[in-house]
């Protein structure tokens, strides 16, 4: 048993807390961080609802009311902009610092998609939210006749914003068809400062039109250098100030952002969207043209990330649209394929051994066993830098989920308790140093206790 000090709170001893006791702090922070009909991502560095983290969160809290869930993911669809795009930040209207804010972003008043209210950002996360309505789906099926039904409700108000948000990937985010989505920001792929994306980030030129900014993010967490530096951020503030040129603009932004890369994480992310929302759609006679369609983009992307598959390491790559070539950092991204499936046996098994080895979760050094954001060990790995190399337990969360539907059972349950292991001291960090087992960045991280409550309970 050690001591560790997470910034900003108290010491906490790292020792295993009892599941029940751990589903009951998981379940104080959710509702510590709960704004009413959004959930901040955490309470301090991240203090508005996020489009991928209000997926998993609605998760969780479906395990204690269904109904909040639901508001939860309601909130989320009605800031869906009118291209269909779902935002990456809605901005709740309490007063609440974070950089960059609704008014360096400016859609409001640029962009002609965009809803007058909420305030959002301008750009999308990864599709998990079609992943959470069947989850939530599943978990108000062993309750009672009162949160089923609102379940079920809430699934015919959602399937078209649903539709729309999966066209909008399939058709303005595919538009060579390759199977792969495109994404023009880093923050995108919600893999900020991946080593993914140094390629693409080193040939960014930033102009000195770049207005000035101050950083907020580093004046929160306590060990600034577990945060993308600033020369990351120029970039980052870069490819904001491109797309306000433009409007916004899908078409624009395709033909002139400096940041044009297929994200193979996100394409098997929209595979595995495509088929739950069709799962769920499957039964219902009217539904019949939309689950052909989801079902064929489910079958186009996940194609597009099998074809990535580096035949040298086995692992899937993202692709560099600008520079028209494979990026080849091993990161987690690289097992998208066991996600979404579309490997023939020979490929996936080569891939579930990689991800069990040394290099991976079977590293001996690891405190738990599930996948760091980078390999161990690669000349890219570094283990207390953000994406660079930390455990982040909802990407473990995802991994468990979609081994599960897969019908990988044993190795779903392993990663649960590993994950578990992980947070099992209610530190509910962001991320994880994973030779260490030292919480990083935001304490009391909505996804992460989310997690918890769903491997909990
Ligand atoms: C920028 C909220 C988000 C996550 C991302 C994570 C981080 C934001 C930031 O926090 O990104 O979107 O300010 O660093 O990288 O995955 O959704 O938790």
């Amino acid at each position: 048993m050690s001591t560790t000090t997470l910034p900003g709170s108290p010491p906490i001893r790292r020792t295993r807390l009892s599941d029940e006791a751990l589903a009951a702090r998981a379940a104080y922070i959710l509702r510590g961080n709960d704004l009413g009909s959004m959930t901040t991502a955490a309470p301090r560095l991240y203090p508005h609802m996020w489009s991928w983290d209000a997926a998993f969160i609605a998760v969780g809290i479906a395990r204690l009311n269904a109904e909040r869930a639901i508001t939860e993911l309601e909130t989320l669809l009605n800031a869906q902009w009118s291209t269909g795009m779902i935002p990456h930040i809605v901005f709740s209207d309490q007063e609440a610092s974070y950089f960059p804010g609704p008014q360096r972003w400016g859609c409001g008043t640029l962009a002609a998609a965009a809803p007058q209210s909420p305030a959002t950002s301008g750009i999308c996360q990864p599709p998990v939210h079609a992943i959470a309505v069947k989850r939530i789906l599943e978990t108000t099926q062993r309750r009672g006749r009162t949160e089923r039904r609102a379940a079920n409700e809430f699934l015919e108000r959602a399937w078209s914003p649903l539709m729309r948000w999966h066209r909008w990937l399939a058709e303005m985010r595919d538009p060579d068809r390759t199977g792969r989505v495109t994404v023009h920001h880093g923050w995108e792929s919600g893999m900020d400062n991946s080593p993914r994306w140094d390629g693409p980030y080193s040939r960014v030129k930033v102009s000195e039109e770049l207005p000035p900014y101050r950083r907020v993010d580093t004046t929160v967490v306590g060990d600034c250098s577990t945060r993308p530096s600033n020369r990351e951020y120029d970039r980052y503030l870069w490819l904001i100030e491109e797309m306000r040129r433009v409007g916004y603009d899908d078409t624009q932004i395709r033909l002139t952002s400096s940041f044009a890369v297929e994200d193979v994480l996100m394409s098997a992310i929209l595979a595995l969207a495509c088929d739950a929302l069709a799962d769920l759609g499957e039964t219902v006679p009217h539904r019949s043209q939309d689950v052909r369609d989801l079902r064929a983009w489910a079958a186009h992307f996940r194609a597009g990330v099998a074809e990535s598959v580096d035949p040298q390491t086995g692992l899937a790559r993202d692709r560099d649209v600008r520079a028209d070539e494979w990026l080849s950092s091993p990161t987690i991204a690289g097992f998208a394929p066991l996600l979404c499936g579309g490997l023939d046996r020979t490929a996936e098994l080569r891939l579930t051994e990689l991800l069990d080895s040394p290099q991976w979760c079977g590293h001996p050094d690891l405190v738990a066993a599930v996948p760091p954001s980078t390999a161990v060990g690669s000349p890219q790995f570094r283990q207390r830098e953000y994406w660079r190399g930390p455990q982040w337990p909802v990407m473990a969360w995802l991994f468990s989920w979609s081994f599960a539907e897969r019908g990988w059972p044993e190795r779903a349950a392993f990663l649960r308790e590993e994950g578990l292991k992980l947070i099992g001291d209610g530190t509910f960090a962001e991320y994880y140093d994973p030779l260490t087992g030292e919480p990083l960045g935001s304490a009391n991280q909505s996804w992460t206790a989310a997690a918890a409550l769903d491997w909990l309970c």
